[in-house]
């Protein structure tokens, strides 16, 4: 590989390995034989297994500590000098008595191992999207999972060459001590260090930290967006396409949603899906005045648990080669991988996730960690869009936006204009998850569900969103939906998965004037005859219900937003009048 010649860059390496003192230093060229090489001291070391060769080619397997499973929300901090600016929902610490604190676990971190040096780039190198980066790390498992979740080659390296700016992250897993564990940003230096984790959503730094909390701080000064959104294709019977986007809270169905199989009427129709992204969507207003997307992403970091042949044959069928599996139950038999609702037959002779002996045939106790990953190439996956490869935006026809809701929130429902679908996303709540340690099935709100990845004061994040949409002549139409209602049985009443895409083309529908709907409080619902459910056994009453608002269901929830806001002392008008016109006609129900 050529050198990196960038004087800034150089100089920081330098300043970072004064700091961590690693024995050496090893620039990361993204090359197949390098990466072969570095795996192979992962494997002598025992930091990872490899898995059946035959069965999953290329394929790793990798466990972390127990307590080290999930992002820690409380342990992520954003430092800006103004705290302020970095709002009421989020951590903050001023960037000197941070810098002191973390230089000081840092010190010596990496001493006796090495220092991996990751140039990446988070989009298509030399696209108007992409952002580069540089992640220095002492964890094998974090340089081949960058490998697969980013862009690393030399391409990044001409970029740096060539003096493009960076994001100059820096990861130690030291001692993988949980009460010194930090993720920290501080965006005003375009910086994240991040120590002791080697979770996945902590330690690969392109993710959510730089593509989602530094990518929102750099989004809104320079006048586009970073989102928690999967990016999906749609094509009808005519082969027109058409793009939406999805925003929803970590292991609420995004990877399903991205790469849903059509109900079997519609493929017959005509009717084509394929994935764009997963997990996070740049957005920029294209000169047509339409907002367009990207998936800065090159991988997916998906939950295991509940992927199989039936909710996603596709995310399946994207982790049967070189892929990183981490947390999930090993079968000894064969050396291959099982997890929860995979299939009906759990490995007798196996492993759970920490390593103890498991059969699954007769052990109460879960195999896998409820958050078990699969970080697989976007590459593999069966129905990946071609305009996934080039990173040139695709435009946006409908945003939607979702949680996981038992009561209250109905099946969908489409926003009456821009402001009032940024006040529904501002005003979204869903059920916590165990992709984030804390309690799981707690209701939280969670706007845009970019709580845990805004990287600045979320009130001017409202702001930012209500500023872009009056930049754009031709907006995305915003929308509402909620897969996850139950009935009084707790059972839930969608069947959810490919038959989602019968919402969305409802949705799409209406972005051409083509669905009917009826005017409710919330916005604008389908009558239960505007929803195709052809080949379904959903009832009209089952629709009905599906569809009802309720009125009490939804004084509580206007409660629930009213002290969500109150902790913003200035939320944009836009956002308050759609709120109190909300408050009116529920009043009137
Ligand atoms: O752990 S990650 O933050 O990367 C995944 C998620 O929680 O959405
Ligand atoms: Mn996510």
């Amino acid at each position: 590989m050529t050198m990196v010649t960038n004087q800034i860059v150089n100089d920081w390496v330098k300043e970072m390995a004064e700091m961590t003192k690693p024995d050496e230093i090893v620039w990361v060229d993204g090359s197949k034989e390098q990466l072969e090489q570095i795996k192979q001291i992962a494997l002598s070391t025992g930091e990872m297994i490899e898995l059946n060769q035959e069965k999953l080619p290329g394929c790793l397997y990798y466990r972390t500590k127990p307590k080290d499973v999930a992002r820690d929300e409380k342990r992520t901090i954003i430092c800006t000098t103004r705290k302020e600016d970095a709002g009421p929902t989020n951590n903050w610490v001023a960037p000197d008595e941070m810098y002191a604190k973390l230089s000081k676990l840092f010190d010596g971190s990496m001493k006796g191992r090495t220092m991996y040096a990751i140039p990446f780039s988070m989009g298509v190198v030399g696209t108007e999207f992409s952002k580069i980066g540089i992640e220095l790390t002492d964890s094998i498992y974090v340089v081949l999972s960058m490998a697969i979740m980013t862009r690393v080659g030399q391409s990044v390296i001409d970029e740096l060459n060539a003096g493009a700016d960076f994001t100059r992250c820096l990861h130690s897993k030291a001692q993988i001590d949980e009460t010194e564990k930090y993720i920290v940003h501080f965006p005003e230096d375009n910086t994240i260090w991040s120590i002791n984790s080697a979770y996945g959503g902590n330690v690969l730094l392109g993710k959510k930290c730089l593509a989602l909390r530094i990518g929102s701080y750099l989004g809104k000064q320079e006048g586009w967006m970073a989102e928690h959104m999967l990016i999906l294709k749609i094509e009808n019977p005519q082969g027109e396409a058409r793009y939406v986007c999805g925003a929803f809270p970590s292991a609420c169905g995004k990877t399903n949603l991205a790469m849903l199989t059509p109900p079997e009427y519609f493929r017959e129709k005509g009717y084509k899906v394929s994935t764009i992204g997963d997990d996070i969507s740049w957005l920029r207003i294209g000169s047509d005045g339409r907002l367009y997307a990207v998936n800065p992403e090159n991988g997916f970091f998906g939950v295991a648990p509940g992927t199989n042949e039936k909710s996603n044959p596709n995310a399946l069928k994207t982790t049967h080669k070189n892929t990183i599996f981490t947390n999930v139950a090993r079968n000894l038999d064969d050396n291959t991988v099982w997890w929860e609702r995979l299939d009906k037959n759990p490995p007798e002779n196996g492993e759970d996730w920490q390593g103890n002996p498991w059969n699954g045939k007769t052990s109460t106790e879960k195999g896998a960690h409820p958050n078990s990953r699969f970080t697989a190439p976007a590459e593999n996956c069966p129905i990946i869009a071609d305009e996934f490869f080039t990173g040139e935006g695709v435009p946006i026809s409908a945003i939607i936006f979702g949680g996981r809701r038992a009561k209250a929130e109905p099946l969908v429902y489409e926003a009456r204009d821009w402001n009032h679908g940024v006040f529904i996303g501002s005003a979204m709540a869903s059920e916590t998850t165990a992709a984030a340690n804390g309690k799981v099935g707690v209701v939280r709100h969670d706007p845009m569900a970019m709580l845990p990845f805004c990287g600045y004061n979320m009130a001017d994040y409202f702001q930012h969103w209500i500023d872009m949409g009056k930049k754009m002549t031709n907006p995305p139409k915003i929308f509402h939906v909620n897969w996850f209602r139950t009935d009084e049985n707790d059972e839930f009443l969608w069947p959810g998965f490919g038959d989602n895409l019968r919402a969305v083309l409802w949705m799409l529908d209406r972005c051409e004037g083509k669905a009917g709907a009826v005017e409710t409080p919330l916005g604008y619902e389908p009558k239960p005859e505007d929803l195709d459910v052809n080949g379904l056994n959903v009832t009209p009453e089952i629709l009905e219900k599906l569809l009802k608002i309720d009125k009490a269901d939804w004084e509580n929830e206007i409660k629930g937003i009213e002290e969500f806001y109150s902790q913003f002392p200035d939320l944009p008008q836009e956002i308050k009048d759609n709120f109190d016109r909300l408050k009116r006609e529920v009043e009137k129900m």
